[in-house]
Order: structure tokens, then sequence, then C-alpha cells
């Protein structure tokens, strides 16, 4: 991760990430979700999605802003049509709205350390071009303060506002973003359906869903994709490294 990189995280609470995946593993991808049935997570659709746990490009961005002991908490797809209507704006540390309970969204940074509860990983297999939809967010609202006073009409996207971006996407990018920041889906306008995988992580001792992954449902797993499926816990972890052999 770079400097800049990490300045743009802390500035805005999101972050595209180009390139991620190859030419090859979008098509495999792609090949596999047209023949699938689309069920469960995409985890369990196969090697090349089991790969994106622990992907080689995306871990040093985990490990610099979740921490050494992060753990993948759930895993998603969203596809969406021309025409599929999305969902409100959401998110930050109490979820901006009076009574919320989302626990587990916090952003922290302190002596240049970034820490994050829940964040999220989405690998693109479809392009968002601008005004297409899909994932859209309030930059810097991870840090706000004001979050109860976003609108009604501009958390259900009734309203545009400059403060509501939706960054554009190209296939094979990543959007890493956490849960700390406004976010939300904006109706899908594009003729191609939307694909994106969501790969979502929390820090070893914290988990934001109340299901815990089975190791028996993976064929088979490397020592440090298993110690990224763990449930969650304090002591007993082992560090995840950027060596593929350990954890
Ligand atoms: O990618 C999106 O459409 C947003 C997903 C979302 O709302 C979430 O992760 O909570």
């Amino acid at each position: 991760m770079t400097n800049e990189e990490k300045f743009i995280v802390d500035l805005e609470g999101y972050l595209v990430i180009k390139n991620v995946l190859t030419k090859d593993e979008i098509v495999e991808m792609n090949q596999i979700i047209d023949n699938g049935d689309r069920n469960g997570p995409p985890s369990r659709w196969g090697e090349p999605f089991k790969k994106l746990i622990d992907h080689p490009k995306i871990l040093p961005y985990l490990i610099e802003l979740i921490g050494p002991s992060v753990r993948l908490d759930h895993d998603y797809a969203i596809f969406m049509q021309n025409g599929s209507s999305g969902g409100g704006l959401h998110g930050g540390e109490d979820g901006g709205r009076p009574g919320g309970n989302e626990g587990d969204h916090w952003y922290k940074c302190r002596d240049g350390v970034i820490r994050n509860g829940l964040c999220v990983i989405t690998y693109n297999l479809a392009p968002a071009k601008p005004g297409d939809g899909g994932f859209a967010c309030i930059p810097g609202s991870h840090k706000s303060y004001f979050l109860r006073n976003l609108p009604d009409e501009v958390r259900h996207f009734q309203r545009q506002t400059h403060y509501v971006v939706q960054p554009e996407v190209e296939v094979g990018d990543v959007v890493f973003f956490t849960e700390a920041l406004i976010h939300g889906t904006m109706p899908w306008t594009a003729e191609n359906e939307r694909r994106s995988l969501l790969y979502k992580y929390s820090p070893g001792h914290s988990a934001w869903s109340g299901n815990y992954y089975n190791l028996n449902d993976y064929e088979e797993l490397t020592e440090r994709q298993k110690l990224m499926l763990a449930p969650p816990s304090i002591g007993g972890r082992s560090s995840i490294t950027l060596d593929d052999n350990k954890g």
C-alpha cells in the first residue's frame, strides 16, 4: 500500500484499487457465474473465488488497515439488472441513525497506524461507469460527527447532492471501504449486469456476522486461509503474514 493510498483512505474512507484481477481470472469467474446457481457465499464457488479470501494483491491492504489478526467475517455477491432498485445509504459508527447499533463500524488512526472494524473488499466482475449506479458513498463520512443530520431524501437517493459519489470502476478493479463510511447501493441503470463480490473482513477479535465459517465447506485451504476463516477470538491467534506458506 503506498503512502498516497493511505492518505486517500484516511481522507475519504474508501479506495479504488485498479487492475487487481487478471483477464484470465475475470473470464474464469464470469464463466462459473454464467453456468452456476449463484447461491451461497462466493468464497465457496470454486478455486478462483476461494483465492480471493487472501488475494496476494489485497492482503497487504487488509493487514495495514485492519491489522495482522484480520479475519474474513462474511462474503456475498451482488447482481443487479437494469432497473434494479438498490438500497439506501447506511453505515457509519452508529449507523448514522438514532438507536443505530452498528458496533463493528469504526475507523481510528493513532500514531500513523490506521485501524478499522468491518471493512469491505469488492471485486468488480463488470464495469460501473459514471451514472450506472451500484456502490455509492459519502467520502470522508467515516470521520463525520453529524451523520444523523443526513436528510432522508439524500439517504434514499431521492435528491442528488455533490457529496454523494458513485465511484467509477472497470472490470477487475477492487473497491476497499470501511463500513464506518456512509455507503449504499444506487439503482442500477447500465445495460450490463452488475457483478460484484463482497468479501468483508473484521479484526480478529470481533465479528459482525453471527455465522462463522465451517472449514469443512471448503475442499482444500491453505494454512493462511484457515486462519482467516477462523471464528473471532483475542487469544490463540497467529498473525496473518504475506508469506504464502505460513499464517
Ligand atoms: O456495493 C454496494 O452496493 C454496497 C454494499 C453495502 O451496502 C454494504 O456493504 O453494506
